[in-house]
């Protein structure tokens, strides 16, 4: 069974070139404006933060938030896109120094549950039926500084809070092994799955998975992928690339490792992804050296390469495949794949 494949990515996709290390190299470009180029880069799908879609929102009353999340809902309308997911921003709130979910301080937690429900109602406003939980600093520098027992079982009541919450909802994990902390505490996809395990509700509970989160865990992303489809978990992904274990990079789709690319395509399309509605996102970001006219090339492009890694997988001979697999010939497969890469 083939895959069908439409395409997401978020607002902070279109990034103004910023590092930790230096300031901003382009002109930021307001949210509606955003909106205009993603039918003309070929995107169906928005994502969000909780405050993409409500700025400013630990100002505002719930009336207000949920008022404002449908008139977007209007906005997504007339430009015939569609809300994939909400995820709440924790990681940039005072309030979560230390974490979230997973703090040391139970003011700090509450925040956090509040800023769930939160992210469900606006869900919900916007008609997208995900949530998505990156854990960004639940995790520690400091191994004593946090019991892990007691932040996995907080990280799960965290989901059962929302699963009760708004039972329209279903939550996707999104697994990292650091930054921005030292370890966190859900590092990879199998962790993730478990997650669902601690609720009441593991049906509601799945994963997003990014391929360079599963790379900084030196792990291969396709393979992470193949078993959150073994488990009927692989509710999304952020396709991207890195260039092995350093910071986080978000590099335009294949970029690094072409052939990583093609078997993270190759698994999708051989396991009908994408036919229960599911996204291809791609979470990338635009290299600090584009000039503003040209700073929205990473996503042109990162489509672009899926499309032509989909064309190259399906055009193997999967009898040949066979054959080669029957007399153990690796060497031969090998061949036969890259050649048909470098043609
Ligand atoms: C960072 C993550 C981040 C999330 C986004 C949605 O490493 O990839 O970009 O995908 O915040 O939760
Ligand atoms: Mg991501």
């Amino acid at each position: 069974m083939q895959g069908t494949f439409r395409f997401s990515f978020g607002p902070w996709n279109i990034h103004e070139g910023a590092d930790p290390f230096g300031p901003e190299v382009r002109k930021s470009i307001p949210f509606n404006e955003k909106l205009e180029y993603y039918k003309k880069l070929g995107f169906d799908g928005v994502q969000f933060h909780d405050d993409d879609a409500v700025p400013d929102l630990n100002n505002k009353t719930h009336e207000q938030i949920i008022k404002e999340a449908t008139e977007l809902k209007k906005v997504l309308d007339d430009h015939g896109l569609v809300a994939e997911f909400v995820a709440p921003r924790l990681w940039m709130d005072p309030h979560t120094i230390d974490g979230g979910f997973t703090s040391n301080c139970p003011k700090c937690r509450e925040y956090a549950l509040n800023r769930l429900k939160t992210t469900a109602d606006i869900a919900s406003a916007i008609g997208a039926k995900n949530i998505v939980l990156w854990l960004a600093r639940e995790g520690t520098y400091i191994r004593e500084s946090k019991d892990p027992v007691t932040a996995t079982e907080r990280i799960g009541e965290a989901l059962q809070m929302v699963l009760d919450y708004n039972k329209d909802i279903r939550v996707m994990i999104e697994s990292k092994p650091n930054e921005p902390v030292d370890h966190a505490f859900i590092p990879t996809i199998g962790h993730a799955i478990a997650m669902g395990l601690m609720t009441n509700a593991p049906d509601r509970v799945g994963c997003l998975i990014e391929s360079a989160h599963a790379i900084l865990a030196n792990l291969c992303p396709s393979e992470e992928m193949g078993f959150a489809l073994a488990h009927k978990k692989l509710w999304s992904v952020h396709l991207n690339d890195q260039n092995g274990l350093k910071f986080d990079q978000d590099q335009t789709f294949g970029m690094v490792d072409p052939r990583r690319a093609l078997n993270q395509v190759r698994v999708l399309d051989k396991h009908g992804y994408g036919n229960n509605g599911e996204w291809i996102g791609l979470d990338v970001k635009v290299l600090r050296t584009q000039k503003d006219d040209v700073c929205l090339k990473h996503l042109e492009y990162s489509r672009k390469i899926f499309l032509r890694l989909l064309e190259i997988s399906r055009s193997f001979d999967d009898a040949k495949i066979e054959e080669l697999i029957g007399t153990r010939d690796y060497e031969e497969l090998n061949w036969y794949i890259l050649d048909a890469m470098l043609k």
